[in-house]
């Protein structure tokens, strides 16, 4: 058994499948794990959703912001956006499973054995991975209750961006969806801020800090994607960006946790 973490796929399917091809990915042993926009701006979201969907156990992802977003427009909490590509998938005949099986899907995945944590975006200053997992959850339980949609509809907003762990309702589910779908930087007061995107090598301002860069070194592998101008790069060891940017004509990459090392193949997405 081999385990492979994809980076965001966006809906590239015919890249996923070129990727899958070169590690020889063969589901009825390998595992493969995502770190979630598994859709959204990319040509193929249902094919791509249904071949995820039908790999059963040997596939686990946690949900990205594009993914969320998704699940938003189809309850109709927000309007379908041309650039989102999701018309097609919208009106697929077995869109209801698909969106049953999204729903499902966590916001978080670790492997304590192997000290592996996943989430789409990192985690913030103030959790741990297991406050992670555990904040998560609370979030993963409403998305499966019959007030989902309400909470997709109060996700949007980019405030409070500092956890308190008093919060309550749906501005602590907006943190942890936040935190852990949306971030890159952080402030020097732990704060997320949520609009810069370039590349700490570029210029930044001097209170934002890359969320991973208050993160103290342990023994849990951090995976993370959402983050497509890092190409990946974080200058740790322990925490792997897999987001280079597939969707913007950039390779999809994978991280295989046997031979531990990244594997990338070209986008073949037109
Ligand atoms: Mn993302």
């Amino acid at each position: 058994m081999s385990r492979y973490i994809v980076g965001d796929i966006h809906g590239c399917y015919t890249t996923l499948q070129s990727l899958l091809c070169t590690v020889g990915f063969n589901p009825s042993r390998d595992e493969l794990w995502a770190v979630g926009d598994l859709i959204g701006r990319g040509p193929d979201p249902l094919r791509t959703l249904t071949y995820l969907a039908n790999l059963d156990n040997a596939f686990q992802c946690t949900l990205g912001n594009h993914d969320l977003h998704f699940l938003a427009v189809y309850s109709g909490c927000q309007p379908i956006r041309a650039s989102h590509c999701t018309r097609e998938l919208l009106s697929a005949p077995n869109i209801s499973q698909l969106v049953g099986w999204l729903r499902h899907q966590p916001l978080t995945l670790s492997d304590n054995c192997n000290n592996l944590f996943v989430s789409h975006a990192g985690i913030p200053p103030a959790w741990n991975v297991h406050q992670a997992s555990e904040y998560a959850s609370e979030v993963e339980s409403i998305l499966l209750g019959s007030d989902w949609k309400q909470l997709l509809m109060h996700m949007y907003g980019d405030q409070p961006d500092k956890w308190c762990s008093s919060l309550l309702g749906y501005d602590r589910y907006r943190f942890i969806i936040n935190a852990l779908t949306r971030m890159r930087y952080c402030t020097t007061d732990g704060r997320l801020d949520l609009s810069w995107k370039e590349p700490p090598h570029l210029e930044v301002p001097a209170n934002l800090k890359p969320w991973y860069s208050f993160v103290p070194e342990s023994e849990t592998t951090l995976f993370f994607g959402h983050w497509a101008a890092l190409c990946g790069k974080t200058e740790r060891n322990d925490i792997i960006g897999l987001d280079t940017g597939c969707i913007w004509g950039g390779p999809l990459t994978l991280y295989d946790c046997d031979r531990q090392e990244k594997v990338s193949v070209p986008s073949l997405e037109s």
